[in-house]
């Protein structure tokens, strides 16, 4: 069910509640989901009204594409200081989004280019469908990056390679995505939205105060110098280790009621052809020796 009234969301965006998930859809097809100022601001209110209750938010596009970035026709007519401060509102926003109170899963799917990339690298987990490409047209439109992309670019898949995509307007599909970092996980075309669901409900799976310290505290302590974050990691412990959710989680592991960690699912793999031979040849070998015995 759709509660675009209760955010007070522009037409471009659109809002499902899923129990404790939240699902965010740009949704400016015609557009390319363009990201306008309606938008930018659709987007801030939504994060600043999300109720207690929501614990995590997939955030996707609606049409072929997740997004198409900056809308193009919102800058022809604008000075430097209209420049300057539309970036730093889309910074306010997206901070509010990767140093917000809950986990955001991004799914992504066709093109998820200039703002629309600095979108997704703002989230904390991105899904990719088979498709999705990657681009920084900023160079080719005489711009520049200004929703936070020089910042959480670079920390995803490095200066050089950003620097590569601005210059070239290298592009980068969904497969190279996922080796260089762009996203974790890859889905099949049409079963992004799925597997981001899946993914949100095993995040607030978790004990708020675990989560909190994964989005607040472990970036935070990545950047420190190692001997502060060190010990803000042992602060952090220490509050989540002290927290009834904790003791009830490790009461239940104790005393054989919480799931083990289990190994990961890998498809059987197929025997390559030497692989085939050597083995159909260990069983003729088996077979003599069964009858030889
Ligand atoms: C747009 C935009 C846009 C599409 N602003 N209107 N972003 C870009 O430089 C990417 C520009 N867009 C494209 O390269 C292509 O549109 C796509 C590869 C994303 C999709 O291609 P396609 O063939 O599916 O769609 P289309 O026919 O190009 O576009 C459909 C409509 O969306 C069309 O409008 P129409 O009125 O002619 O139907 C397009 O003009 C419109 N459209 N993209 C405005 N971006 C905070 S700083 C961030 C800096 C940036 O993000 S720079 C990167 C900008």
């Amino acid at each position: 069910m759709t509660h675009t009234t209760q955010f007070d969301l522009p037409s471009s965006l659109s809002v499902e509640l899923h129990d404790e998930i939240a699902v965010l859809c740009l949704s400016r097809p015609e557009k390319r989901n363009a990201i306008d100022d309606e938008m930018i601001h659709g987007i801030d209110r939504f994060f600043g009204a999300l109720p207690a209750a929501i614990r995590a938010v997939v955030i996707h596009g609606k049409g072929v594409h997740f997004s198409a970035g900056l809308d193009l026709s919102s800058i022809t007519d604008g000075d430097g200081s209209s420049g300057l401060f539309g970036s730093r509102a889309w910074h306010r926003v997206f901070d509010r989004i990767e140093h917000g109170d809950v986990p955001v899963v991004a799914v992504l799917h066709g093109a998820v280019v200039g703002g629309g990339l600095e979108l997704a690298a703002a989230a904390h987990i991105r899904v990719a469908e088979r498709g999705t490409f990657y681009a920084l047209p900023e160079g080719s439109r005489g711009i520049f990056v200004g929703g936070g992309g020089s910042v959480r670019v670079p920390q995803l898949i490095g200066v050089s390679r950003m620097m590569d995509m601005m210059l070239t307007g290298r592009t980068y599909d969904a497969e190279e995505g996922i080796t260089l970092g762009l996203s974790q996980y890859l889905a099949e075309p049409g079963e992004g939205l799925a597997k981001g669901l899946e993914l949100a409900k095993r995040v607030v799976a978790n004990a708020p105060l675990t989560n909190f310290a994964v989005i607040q505290a472990l970036p935070r302590v990545a950047r420190a110098d190692p001997e502060t974050g060190l010990l803000l990691e042992s602060l952090m412990f220490s509050v989540a280790a002290a927290d009834d959710e904790a003791k009830v989680r490790l009461r239940a592991f104790l005393d054989k009621r919480a799931q083990k960690v289990s190994a990961p699912v890998t498809a059987p793999r197929p025997p390559a052809p030497a692989e085939e031979f050597a083995s159909k040849r260990g069983a003729a070998a088996a077979r003599t020796m069964v009858a030889v015995l």
